[in-house]
């Protein structure tokens, strides 16, 4: 018998999926983005290599949060975990100066209410490491929010805790990929409450789409890192002079190649498992 499962919702490159009341089936497909537009061309293994991921630090981070994920599906792409009650901001941790923060900072000097050191450059690595929210924006971007704008979505004293797990979290991930050489510049998490109004890690965790992976062996204050996995993506796009609209380009076969040999890369250096025995039996990533 089939099980019957509802789609209830879409995301840029993901599905979800109704189980039962208390299961959701998040399902990561091979559909890639780059300058806000989904491509026509498919990366193969793409949502498994993010989908085995997730399952890595899931598997181990729990005891530093409890977390959504209770079994990764034989497709290897398919994660089913608990539904939980979403906190209506994105929990955004930066301990490089990249993206939004670097804009932000030029503009202002802060970052989500932060003030900074002057005179840093782009990319260039925090004093420490900060939480930046950020709202959830049902189309278009999300925007950073300062700690009492964040306090008026989710409360002071569920904001005090977001804050203590996520940069708890950044900490211990960017220290293990350190050791793999590879920096964690930023992440974003996304947390919810489970039925007794316990904090739980939710969505995806530590994957190149929530994350910016850079090479550490090619980092340098000051310079736009090349992105671990898009950056043959974004420097063929860059080549043919394409506007940056939707529709967005065919990927010739060669960029294809390229980039899910990158994906496949930063799984294995960063979990030391070999990609074809998650494959074989996706578990692997959470026994
Ligand atoms: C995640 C999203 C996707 C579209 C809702 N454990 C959970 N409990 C309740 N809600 C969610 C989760 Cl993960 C939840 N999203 C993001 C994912 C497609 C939107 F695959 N939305």
């Amino acid at each position: 018998m089939p099980e019957a499962v509802t789609h209830v919702g879409s995301g840029k490159v993901r599905e979800l999926y109704a189980l039962d009341d208390d299961r959701l089936l998040l399902v990561a497909s091979d559909r890639i983005s780059t300058f806000d537009v989904i491509l026509p061309t498919e990366i193969p293994d793409k949502g498994r290599v993010l989908t085995a991921l997730s399952g890595f630090w899931f598997a181990r981070t729990r005891d530093l949060v409890p977390n959504h994920l209770l079994a990764l599906r034989d497709d290897g792409r398919s994660t089913e975990c608990r539904r939980l009650e979403m906190l209506p901001i994105e929990c955004v941790v930066r301990g490089y100066l990249a993206g939004s923060g670097w804009k932000d900072y030029v503009q202002t000097g802060e970052v989500c209410g932060h003030r900074l050191p002057e005179g840093l450059v782009e990319s260039q690595q925090l004093p420490l490491p900060i939480f930046t929210p950020a709202t959830k924006a049902e189309t278009g971007h999300d925007q950073n929010i300062d700690r009492a704008a964040a306090i008026e979505l989710v409360g002071e004293e569920r904001f005090d805790e977001v804050e203590a797990v996520a940069l708890a979290l950044y900490a211990f991930v960017s220290d293990y990929a350190r050791d793999r050489g590879i920096i964690l510049a930023d992440t974003k998490l996304e947390f919810g409450l489970d039925e007794r109004g316990g904090l739980v890690l939710g969505d995806e965790a530590f994957t190149p789409d929530s994350s910016r992976f850079w090479p550490a062996d090619d980092y340098s204050p000051g310079a736009t890192p090349p992105s671990y996995d898009k950056q043959f993506v974004r420097d063929y796009c860059e080549s043919l002079g394409w506007n940056k609209t939707a529709p967005g380009p065919e990927l010739p076969e060669a960029v294809v190649t390229g980039t899910r040999a990158r994906y496949v890369e930063a799984f294995e250096r960063l979990t030391g498992i070999a990609f074809g025995d998650y494959v074989a039996s996706p578990s692997v990533v959470i026994a």
